[in-house]
């Protein structure tokens, strides 16, 4: 159908298209291909020039997925992994953003996605029982279904520093890297920011510079990730047990199909604790956050004391110089309370070079004052840089959601119903949003999971229930206030059982000055998430208003 024609499906309204979808990421894409099988109209608006969301905005030197390649991909289409060939153990920016390339040229979807066509916000027709999405260029497009495929971390967040205005150098934020990349050699390079990204990236451009000087306000865990390339006869094994590999990802809490060697600690010695724990350091990755089950390590504060005092010695054991040592081992947060970032390089052994320096700007040390036209003056002296490159993270799981102008019904705003934090039910809907989904929104395991499995729940779920609204004769869905109650409630108390609280994370929201203090994924696993979410779809929807 063409994007003018009027349109009449399921109730009895005029739309243009059945669905907008927000996006043209892992998420967006599946959702266009799911949707349009069942044969709704979509239109597809995405902000970029091309296909990938994070992966066509992160393109900063050293970009590469946490999460292990044979498994950071679709497992809906068979076709799509078996012809696919990932080239390393982890994959590279390039290659992720080539098979997100891939999967919408197999799939044909790119005819049905508008590129660099920004949403600027949406609004509910209570009456009509429709959206009307309005883009940025001033077109509006009406439709039954509102899809937000904006990702959780999309929303770059880039700290207000006094003077910034005045710096004369380079500044880069990591997640809007320029296309054709940065020469940082035979300059002297400062980094902001020591999680995942930051880590990633001095690790790899350590060396390059003439000089780079990390400005680092809290020191993290990193993990060795052992990338490699992928063996011909390892790959052969995966493809040969793809099923089994989905299979046990889909039912486990992380997403990820690897088995863990102890449910707990308990029973096992210190020895036998250090063995467990040295062997999996060895295989990398997040294979080391299955030594023990990892809701028993985020949980028990005494083996995750166990396991953060055994990664506070291998940093030791790594760099040379004891106080840089010190100022590189985490204290104030136990491992994975914040997300545990991945060490592709020699990330501890970088601060062993010459041309690589630590500056503490924890309170404790000299917090940044201001910027200066020539670089960053800290408490105690000035640090004078051609480049400043901010790997400051973003304004997670909301921010991009609340960059668009949502009204839903009654007038009433996301930026005013979220004030005080995000309140969903299942992460899926929003009550007072008829009709808005949210794939891996705010209370869905999304951001501790890995991605594209809980992304393809979502959509799978998604895509079900407009089939069903569609075979009922339902014209609209909306989540009550006492079910989206109770998950909020319900979200937060798991999450206060467990570690999360004991960090100033991004997970809280806590990284953005002002932002609501609230922990927004949901923390107890994509397998426990699955079935709840099963069990709404089997009883109706149950929790949810349909009409
Ligand atoms: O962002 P972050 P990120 N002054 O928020 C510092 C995913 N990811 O882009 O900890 C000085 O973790 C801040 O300091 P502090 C992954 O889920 C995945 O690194 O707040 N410093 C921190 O060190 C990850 O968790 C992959 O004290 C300031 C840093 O900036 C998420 O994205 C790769 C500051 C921000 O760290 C976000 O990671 C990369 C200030 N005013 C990212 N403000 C893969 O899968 C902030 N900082 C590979």
């Amino acid at each position: 159908m063409s994007d003018s024609d009027a349109h009449t499906s399921g109730g009895a309204t005029d739309v243009d298209v059945d669905a907008v979808v927000v996006g043209a990421g892992f998420s967006g894409l599946y959702m266009l291909h799911r949707l349009r099988e069942r044969g709704l109209s979509v239109r597809v608006f995405e902000k970029g020039e091309e296909v990938g969301g994070t992966w066509y905005w992160n393109r900063y030197p050293g970009a590469r997925c946490d999460s292990e390649s044979h498994i950071y991909c679709y497992s809906f289409d068979e076709d799509l992994y078996e012809e696919w060939e990932w080239t390393e153990r982890y994959p590279e920016q390039p290659e992720i953003l080539e098979y997100l390339n891939f999967a919408a040229d197999r799939l044909d979807l790119r005819r049905d996605v508008e590129f660099e066509r920004e949403v600027a916000g949406a609004t509910w027709d209570d009456d009509a029982g429709t959206w009307t999405v309005e883009l940025a260029d001033g077109e509006t497009v009406t439709t039954r279904f509102f899809v937000s495929a904006v990702g959780c971390l999309s929303k770059p967040m880039k700290p207000d520093f006094a003077g910034l205005e005045t710096y004369e150098g380079e500044g880069y934020h990591t997640a809007r890297w320029p296309d054709g990349g940065v020469d940082l050699e035979g300059k002297r390079v400062g980094v902001v920011g020591t999680g995942s990204t930051g880590i990633q990236f001095i690790s790899e451009v350590g060396g390059t510079a003439e000089h780079l000087t990390v400005f680092q306000r809290t020191p993290n865990y990193a993990v060795p990730a052992r990338n490699r390339p992928l063996e011909d006869d390892e790959y052969a094994d995966i493809k040969a047990n793809y099923d089994d590999i989905w299979e046990r990802a889909r039912d486990s809490r992380l997403g990820m199909p690897f088995e863990v060697d102890h449910l707990h600690s308990r029973r096992l010695s210190d020895e036998e604790i250090h063995e467990v724990l040295e062997a999996r350091w060895q295989q990398g990755g997040f294979r080391f956050l299955h030594a023990f089950e990892p809701q028993h390590i985020l949980t028990d504060a005494e083996v995750n004391e166990t396991v953060s005092e055994f990664i506070r010695e291998k940093i030791r054991a790594k760099v040379d110089d004891p106080e840089t040592a010190e100022k590189l081992v985490p204290s104030d947060h136990p491992y994975g309370a914040k997300r545990p970032p991945m060490d592709y390089g020699d990330y501890y052994g970088t601060y062993n070079r010459d041309d690589v320096s630590l500056v503490d700007v924890s309170d404790d040390g000299e917090p940044i004052e201001r910027f200066t036209p020539s670089g960053i003056r800290t408490t105690a002296t000035e640090y004078d840089l051609d480049v400043v490159v901010f790997a400051t993270g973003f304004d997670a799981m909301t921010g991009a959601l609340l960059a668009m102008d949502i009204e839903g019904r009654d007038g009433l705003t996301l930026a005013e119903k979220w004030q005080h934090g995000p309140k969903t039910y299942l992460g899926l809907g929003i009550h007072g949003f008829p009709n808005l989904f949210t794939i891996t929104g705010p209370q869905s395991p999304s951001v501790l999971t890995n991605m594209p499995m809980s992304i393809e729940q979502h959509v799978e779920w998604i895509d079900d229930c407009i089939g069903y609204l569609d075979e009922h004769g339902y014209d609209r869905i909306e989540a009550t206030e006492h079910s989206e109650e109770q998950w909020v409630q319900n979200t937060n108390m798991l999450a206060e059982n467990m570690l999360f609280s004991e960090a100033e994370s991004w997970y809280r929201g806590a990284n953005v000055p002002g932002k609501p203090t609230i922990f927004t994924p949901f923390p107890a696993g994509l397998d426990m998430y699955r079935g709840i979410c099963e069990r709404v779809a089997r009883e109706d929807y149950d929790g949810f208003e349909l009409g």
